[in-house]
């Protein structure tokens, strides 16, 4: 299988399937095509319908958007546990993957994703971001109390509704988001998970800067 993402520093949909690929140890090649560089479009259009990424390629199966990526590689490896077991948390998990997916708009907006920076807190743009956390925040203590006693992730071991969250966790370390002791566990979790670990470490890494997904302060 081949995954086509864009630049480590920056592309929340790309960690999304990517970190679900490495953390549960599937076989697969990564393309990087770093964003708003010469060519660019034209280079993830070859791949990618939709030309966005991530995109995955297996054989003349083409597969276009993170949750889709996910729920091919949960049915192609049932094995390994990408999503919970029992049936009651994995309805809860795909419902508040589902949320993740099509939501929290503002939260995106005002707060983008950067593996390479921190900033001190503050509220940016309407505030109507902190909503989007208020909600998450309420999504992922039920999860833990209802399902996750098992272990530190929202349905105790690490599933693809951590995935998707994960690159939240990483907007709020980025932005010093201000968080209570449950949730500061829960961002502590996912920030030492080799796969995001080795991620970021990676974003870190790249040469590329993309001057509108950076603040001044
Ligand atoms: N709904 C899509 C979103 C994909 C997306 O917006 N990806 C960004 C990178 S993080 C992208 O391709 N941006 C380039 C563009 O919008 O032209 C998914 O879940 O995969």
């Amino acid at each position: 299988m081949k995954l086509l993402i864009a630049n480590k520093g920056y592309s929340s949909w790309s960690h999304r399937a990517w970190l679900v690929l490495r953390h549960f140890g599937i076989p697969f090649e990564e393309i990087v095509q770093p964003l708003y560089v010469d060519g660019w479009k034209e280079a993830i259009l070859k791949l990618s319908p939709s030309g966005k990424v991530p995109c995955l390629m297996d054989g003349d199966v083409t597969v276009w958007e993170s949750l889709a990526i996910i729920e091919y590689v949960a049915e192609k490896f049932p094995d390994r546990g990408i999503w919970p077991a029992d049936a009651a948390a994995r309805a809860h998990a795909r419902s508040a993957a589902a949320e993740m997916h099509a939501g929290f708009q503002n939260l995106r907006r005002d707060y983008c994703s950067n593996w390479r920076r921190t900033y001190p807190w503050k509220v940016r743009g309407d505030g109507s971001a902190l909503e989007d956390a208020k909600r998450i925040f309420a999504l992922w203590k039920e999860a833990r109390q209802r399902f996750g006693r098992s272990g530190p992730f929202l349905y105790g071991a690490f599933s693809a509704a951590d995935a998707m969250y994960a690159p939240v966790v990483s907007r709020f370390i980025t932005y010093s988001w201000p968080v209570d002791a449950e949730i500061a566990a829960y961002i502590e979790a996912i920030r030492t998970l080799p796969a995001y670990a080795e991620w970021a470490e990676a974003g870190r890494a790249e040469p590329w800067t993309i001057a509108q997904y950076e603040y001044d302060e």
